[in-house]
């Protein structure tokens, strides 16, 4: 069996350092009746937006099973579970709170408080409830100040039960492939759109952290963002620039605002019309301190100049891909991480999604998935180098704990660490948790001499 090794100095091998597994709501849970639509049941009803045409209707059926996912996780042995909160399951239409939603969310951080697990609930992973999206969605201002009142009613219901709170996850994928190219829900697109839809969501980020930092101050307040490393083509200049102004408009134009105030100047390139209604007094709410960052990272992209002075994605010429088509780099994620240490003043990190999808096979009750633990090995230790590169980064959570709906891809595409037959919803943990467990299991309390 294939193991994860780190160097045998690595604080990484301390119980200081944090590991986790990571879902989110409309991934896992199922149970449509129990809640109101949101924008990916309407997105999952339209013809050719997801590839199996399947839906969430099911999906791993994680109401109904979660006293065995707990069970499964505690097994697992990890320190830390990242889950998502639907709002379509705690806020109704009339905005009165849905009752049992909540209860299910109360239970279940309270059995994983119990079992000493901590919880990362992020509140916004993607599932906006449909009637808010009937009124415009993220392109509707008012939607951030629905955020706010939705994030509210999840802190004072949880409070600082939660260890640490993540107000959105991936802005990037809500605003640019939801809104600006369509291939998520709710399928609009246009570049006014999308960077409309951005500057909503980073003002519900400042409006839901402002509740978040009065009710739960002793929680981990942070946000959590996804990044692709952007290489170039070519060693030319138009291609090294084309490669920037990506970074730029998918990267930077969601970090900046967090930590700095301010849009990249490739904000400067796009048309008036085109620009973000930024009002008065809009990037200090965005920009107050956070306790944490959440970093995703999967692969790097590779650019070069288009014709119209902008940029474009060259396919991967590597060999080595997941079963996404998804390069596999673990140097870019080192070099990511240490270029955002070196370019801002970073709060403390957490990687709260990292993994891959392979075409995994269960044979005789087993799924041996030596290609995903080479992967958490290769990208454990890239963040290993780069800790010791002077980044601080204290957990890292896998995506994920288990086989989900993989968004436009549906059930096509199998993260987890745990198996599911989604005809009988058994779970099967993979060969990849149990080494994943191994390593978590094999940490030492305290300080490991030799790191700093
Ligand atoms: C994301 C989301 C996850 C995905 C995962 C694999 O990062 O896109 O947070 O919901 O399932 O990333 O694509």
């Amino acid at each position: 069996m294939r193991e994860i090794h780190l160097p045998s100095n690595s604080m990484m091998l301390s119980k200081d350092f944090l590991y986790g597994v990571a879902t989110s709501s409309f991934q896992i849970e199922g149970d449509r009746d129990g809640r109101v639509d949101c924008i990916w049941d309407t997105f999952c009803q339209q013809a050719g937006t997801i590839e199996d045409g399947t839906n969430g209707d099911t999906a791993c059926n994680h109401i109904a099973l979660w006293r065995e996912d707990i069970e499964m996780i505690d097994e697992l042995g990890v320190d830390a579970y990242r889950l998502s909160i639907s709002w379509p399951r705690v806020i109704n239409p009339d905005g009165t709170t849905n009752k049992v939603g909540l209860r299910f969310y109360t239970n279940l951080v309270d059995a994983m408080v119990n079992r000493g697990i901590k919880v990362f609930v992020t509140l916004y992973h993607w599932d906006l409830p449909q009637y808010l999206e009937d009124n415009g969605g993220w392109l509707n201002r008012e939607t951030a100040y629905a955020f706010q009142t939705y994030a509210e009613v999840v802190a004072k219901t949880l409070g600082e039960k939660v260890y640490a709170y993540a107000t959105l996850n991936e802005p990037f994928c809500s605003a640019y492939l939801g809104y600006e190219v369509g291939i998520h829900a709710p399928g609009k697109t246009g570049v006014a759109n999308g960077r409309k839809a951005a500057h909503h969501l980073l003002l519900a980020h400042g409006l839901a952290l402002q509740v978040l930092n009065r009710l739960c101050p002793n929680s981990l307040n942070g946000v959590v963002l996804n990044f692709s490393t952007c290489h170039s083509a070519t060693d030319s200049e138009s291609d090294k620039r084309a490669a920037k102004m990506a970074d730029d408009y998918h990267n930077q134009w969601y970090l900046k605002p967090l930590l700095e105030g301010k849009y990249p100047d490739i904000i400067h390139a796009l048309a008036v019309e085109d620009r973000p209604d930024i009002r008065e007094g809009d990037m200090a709410i965005i920009s107050q301190t956070i306790d944490y960052l959440g970093i995703n990272f999967y692969t790097r992209t590779i650019y070069k100049a288009s014709d119209s002075n902008w940029f474009d994605v060259v396919p991967p010429t590597s060999t080595e891909l997941t079963a996404m088509g998804w390069e596999i780099t673990p140097d870019a994620f080192t070099e990511l991480l240490v270029d955002l240490h070196q370019q801002y003043r970073l709060p403390p990190i957490y990687i709260t999604e990292n993994g891959a999808a392979m075409d995994d096979e269960m044979v005789e009750g087993n799924v041996l998935d030596d290609d995903r633990t080479a992967y958490f090995h290769t990208h454990l230790n890239a963040v290993n180098n780069a800790i010791e590169k002077g980044v601080n980064i204290r957990g890292y959570f896998a995506w994920s704990l288990m086989d989900n709906f993989e968004w436009a891809l549906g059930y096509s595409k199998r993260f987890g660490i745990v198996y599911v037959d989604y005809d009988t919803l058994q779970r099967t943990v993979k060969q990849s948790g149990r080494a994943y467990a191994k390593l978590v299991k094999s940490r030492i309390n305290g300080y490991i001499s030799g790191t700093k």
